[in-house]
């Protein structure tokens, strides 16, 4: 496994449109362990596979909260999931808010109002197909990084103004590093 780079705005790859997988096999299962050990690292409580500059349709997520005072590393405390090729089959009407983050803008935060349901369809690691229904803090997460598969980006959701300030703060950001 291995901590991968993750890109930040303004990265033109950022807004690729992520390939459909054809098979999960164990070349992907890789790619998912590196992208999980990545996401733990960073931290965060998604990742899409075009964050770490590969452009397929897969999507890690651990929304476990840590107890307090546990390390990150500490045993029994994770709760991976994995996406392969995920599709939304249904949005509810009913719509909510969530002050959003994003690894690939890091340090920005901002209000995204989206379905606060959704039912999923996906492959998972071991290639099984699992359809469900979800809501909270895992249907604005999972429409986040769905959102990453299509190049879309949160503060793509927000006013212009929003969103260039946000890429000018990073890439200050990242010539002060
Ligand atoms: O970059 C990403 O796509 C990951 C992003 C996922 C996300 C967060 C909030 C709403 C929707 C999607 C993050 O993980 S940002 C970091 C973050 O939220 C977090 C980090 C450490 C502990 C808890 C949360
Ligand atoms: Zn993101």
């Amino acid at each position: 496994m291995a901590i991968r780079e993750i890109l930040t705005v303004p990265n033109p790859v950022l807004k690729q449109v992520s390939k459909t997988v054809d098979v999960v096999d164990d070349q992907l299962r890789a790619l998912m362990d590196d992208m999980l050990e990545t996401m733990y690292d960073a931290p965060g409580i998604g990742l899409a596979a075009i964050q770490v500059g590969e452009p397929v349709r897969v999507i890690v997520m651990d929304l476990q909260e840590k107890p307090e005072g546990a390390p990150p590393e500490a045993e029994g405390v994770r709760n991976p999931r994995f996406f392969v090729n995920p599709e939304i089959v249904w949005r509810s009407e009913e719509l909510v808010g969530y002050e959003e983050g994003c690894l690939s803008v890091p340090e920005i935060y901002d209000e995204v109002t989206r379905p606060a349901k959704v039912r999923l369809k996906y492959r998972d690691y071991n290639g099984t197909e699992i359809e469900e229904e979800v809501d909270g803090l895992y249907a604005t997460c999972i429409q986040h990084e769905m959102d990453h598969l299509n190049g879309v980006l949160f503060i793509d959701h927000l006013s212009k103004l929003k969103r260039d300030r946000a890429v000018s703060k990073v890439k200050k950001a990242a010539r002060a590093a």
